[in-house]
């Protein structure tokens, strides 16, 4: 593993062979890194992509993860090679391994991930590659960027749980197309079947990234975390224990935040007439002004 001390603003530093982090101003951007297999996702880069999450979450450079591909690609899903082909031959417990290590970056530590995420596809994203997409809080594709549930064209069904993000994501008809027919779509329909939040011409992606991450650098971190751990707990809750979690975990950021952004939030508008909540982020210590 390379020297990553260094954390200069625009260096991409190397984080083993397949992944690159780029620290910039609060954003950690995050790249899958084989351009010459389309970031095909192999057991190396599950093995980096869960020391690089698991190193990032208590690193202060990073207030917002962006997660993207190098060159042309987001990635073209699982490595059909490494991943599926040549385990196929292996002791089963060596396939349990690779499937446990794609399954927890790729799910469970984005899903789970204390810092806001967001998936900016830049290109080719198909199969496996719409778990880690979809496991991004937010997403923004290059109008251009070419999606697609490929599965069914070599012959397995949407597994490693990319049947249940769409069956979360998208509507029925809409899921069951792309799983049933494989064909793919770009970044504008995605946009507006709900897969992804925007789409923007490839120009301009990285800028509105960038622009999406500072809103969300902005706000109070302590309950970023807190509203996404909240929103994921509750799509399993019934109505009378959602509004009782909910309340009880209102009080517990009262008592955790360490900014006390609530006290400071409502005294900003209330006494100080120093902004208006309805409209843009309170200031916070620290924080970079809001416009
Ligand atoms: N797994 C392994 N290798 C891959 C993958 C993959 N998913 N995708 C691309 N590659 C490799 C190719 O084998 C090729 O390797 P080589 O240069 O050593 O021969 C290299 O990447 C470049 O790929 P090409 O096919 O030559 O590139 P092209 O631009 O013509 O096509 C495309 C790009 C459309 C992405 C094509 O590579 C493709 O269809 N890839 C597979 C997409 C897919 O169905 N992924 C699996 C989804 S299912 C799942 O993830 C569980
Ligand atoms: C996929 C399938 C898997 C897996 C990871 O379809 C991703 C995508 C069949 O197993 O382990």
């Amino acid at each position: 593993m390379t020297d990553r001390g260094s954390g200069k603003a625009g260096t991409a530093e190397a984080w083993g062979r397949t992944v690159l982090v780029e620290f910039e101003d609060g954003i950690a951007w995050v790249s899958m890194n084989r351009p010459d297999k389309k970031n095909a996702m192999n057991p190396a880069m599950n093995g980096e992509m869960n020391e690089v999450l698991d190193a990032l979450e208590v690193d202060d450079r990073c207030g917002v993860m962006v997660l993207t591909g190098a060159g042309e690609s987001f990635s073209s899903g699982m490595d059909l090679k490494e991943y599926f082909r040549e385990t196929d031959d292996q002791p089963r417990m060596v396939q349990v391994r690779a499937r446990r290590d794609a399954f927890a970056w790729q799910g469970t530590k984005l899903m789970n991930f204390a810092k806001p995420t967001i998936a900016m596809v830049n290109g080719w994203c198909f199969g496996g590659a719409f778990t880690p997409m979809a496991s991004c809080d937010l997403a923004i594709a290059a109008d251009e960027a070419t999606f697609g549930v490929s599965e069914i064209n070599w012959g397995i069904l949407p597994g490693g749980n990319v049947t249940k993000v769409l069956s979360q994501l998208m509507g029925r008809r809409a899921a069951l197309y792309a799983i049933m027919t494989g064909i793919p779509f770009d970044g504008r329909k995605a946009a507006a079947m709900g897969l992804v939040n925007e789409s923007v011409p490839l120009g301009q992606l990285r800028a509105r990234t960038r622009e999406l991450a500072n809103v969300l650098l902005e706000k109070n971190p302590t309950v970023l975390h807190q509203a996404k751990v909240a929103f994921r707990n509750v799509e399993d809750m019934s109505w009378e224990v959602a509004l009782d979690y909910l309340g009880a975990k209102n009080e517990q950021g009262i008592l955790i935040d360490p900014e006390r952004g609530r006290q400071q939030g409502l005294k900003q508008f209330l006494d100080d007439k120093s902004y208006r909540p309805g409209l843009k982020a309170m200031k916070r210590k620290g924080s970079a002004p809001s416009s």
